[in-house]
């Protein structure tokens, strides 16, 4: 077995269990296995007299490598391109795209840094699996410095159309370093067919059935690799009783009230200002809803050093008290709103106790929190999983009932059927989707992906 080099824009801590979540437990499993490196920033700036030099640290048969960021390189490379460009732009947002040729500068030469901090530490036979879109042309920058190792690549999130993709300066340069890769992994066949449009359109190349095309003297693979969850360890979690949500479960049940519940980071794409005017709309059509749900919002603060997300905080803020302010009764709260982060183990507690998971992104690549909220149901007692047709998971889970997250009717519509569906039925749709999480879980996903690259065969057929 090759040993495994990984490379994201953050490590994780290798130190850490099932707390920080599914992707980079498994990734750090795989790489105990076989041994390896990752390699990434450690979230810190430095000041440019200090020392930028990476720094290495051996946790078992794992090196990670870290490597600090300046100020200005957080600024123009994370802030900057990645977040204020491609983010919004992969996510079908050109109007939020703040693109500044500073910002392309910053984001080549963080790309070059890690290049440069990745060479020394590799060897003939590694493979080499980047993350994510902060590092789109590190394979081409790992090449020009001799790298003739297996590159591949995993992008998260969606990828869009040509006609969206080419409305940024750069863009041909953007996926002709993407070809420097050996595998492309992407999240949905959407994706796929995205990217396949562009090379047809822009570079003149085409693409086979099983997802080659030759690129110059190289062959580059193509493929849908959907990301999962370790199913086990969240039923698992699930299943553990939990104290507090316990006490909240409990009064939920004597005053026969139902929770629909939302997990997010705090992200303009996973559409949270349509979701709870959608909740409103449902008080507002089905009067007898009133007083028997509520909808719990969990809003994780991201990125908040971005414009659009102080945005979408202080809509989202006027949102809920309007809503409230408009429904609420001495003894009823519609909207109960948190801007903040909760234990993963209560997580997975509180959605076990809702009724309907809501999880209405405008654009996803996968959404994980719609498989977490399979995973965490009873079968006695299931929940319905109410999905977004735009993220890559309601390509699989169809199942789910899905929505138009643009219409706000529609949401309202589907959340009352899944509030009062039969019990009968809910267990269908949750034996169902409970085998597509499992089919596709984080190990397949991986095991897979790691697959394709190492013995360049072709990804495995999606059914
Ligand atoms: C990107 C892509 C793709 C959220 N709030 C809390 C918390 N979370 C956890 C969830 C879930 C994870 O964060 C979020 O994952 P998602 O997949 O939903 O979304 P992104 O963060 O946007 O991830 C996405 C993913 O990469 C993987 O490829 O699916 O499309 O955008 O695990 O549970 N966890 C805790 N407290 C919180 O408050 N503990």
């Amino acid at each position: 077995m090759r040993r495994l080099v990984v490379v994201s824009n953050r490590v994780a801590d290798l130190t850490k269990s099932s707390q920080s979540g599914g992707l980079a437990v498994g990734l750090a499993d795989s790489l105990r296995q076989r041994g390896g490196v990752w390699l990434g920033w450690d979230g810190k700036t430095a000041d440019t007299s200090e020392n930028l030099e990476p720094v290495s640290k051996q946790i078992g048969d794992v090196t990670q490598i870290v490597l600090p960021l300046t100020r200005q390189d957080y600024e123009e490379y994370y802030l900057g391109f990645s977040n204020s460009v491609l983010w919004p732009l992969f996510h079908y947002r050109l109007d939020l795209v703040d693109y500044k040729t500073v910002y392309l500068d910053g984001y080549r030469r963080v790309n070059a840094r890690f290049a440069d901090a990745l060479m020394s530490s590799l060897r003939e036979d590694d493979l080499i699996w980047i993350h994510d879109y902060h590092l789109l042309p590190l394979a081409a920058e790992l090449r020009q410095r001799g790298c003739k190792q297996r590159i591949g690549f995993f992008l998260h999130i969606p990828l869009p159309p040509p006609e969206i993709l080419s409305a940024v300066p750069r863009h041909r340069w953007l996926v002709e370093s993407l070809l420097q890769f050996d595998v492309i992994g992407l999240q949905s066949q959407t994706d796929l067919n995205n990217l396949q449009h562009y090379v047809e359109q822009h570079l003149s190349s085409t693409m086979t059935g099983d997802g080659r095309f030759q690129w110059g003297d190289r062959e580059v693979i193509a493929g849908v690799f959907p990301i999962g969850i370790d199913v086990d360890a969240f039923v698992e979690m699930a299943e553990r009783p939990n104290d507090e949500v316990l006490i909240e479960t409990r009064r939920r049940e004597i005053l026969g009230r139902r929770q629909v519940i939302g997990v997010d980071r705090l992200d303009y794409s996973k559409g949270l200002p349509d979701r709870l005017r959608a909740f409103a709309r449902l008080l507002e059509l089905y009067p007898e809803m009133r007083k028997s749900v509520a909808l719990m919002q969990i809003a994780t603060p991201t990125r908040e050093e971005v414009e659009a997300y102080v945005e979408i905080r202080t809509e989202l803020e006027a949102l809920s008290g309007a809503i409230n302010g408009r429904f609420a009764d001495f003894n009823w709260t519609p909207v109960h709103y948190i801007h903040g982060t909760v234990p993963r183990d209560a997580l997975a507690a509180l959605f076990r106790s809702s009724q309907v998971g809501f999880v209405t992104p405008l654009r996803d690549g996968m959404n994980l929190v719609a498989k977490e909220y399979i995973a965490a149901q009873s079968m006695d007692n299931p929940g319905v999983l109410v999905l977004s047709k735009f993220a890559g998971a309601a390509e699989d889970l169809r199942e789910a009932l899905i929505v138009n997250p643009y219409d706000v009717d529609d949401m309202a519509r589907n959340l009352c059927r899944a509030l009062t569906m039969p019990l009968d039925e809910r267990q269908d749709r949750q034996r169902a989707l409970m085998e597509r999480i499992r089919k596709r879980d984080n190990a397949s996903w991986l095991n897979n992906f790691l697959a394709t690259l190492e013995h360049s065969k072709s990804p495995p057929p999606l059914d």
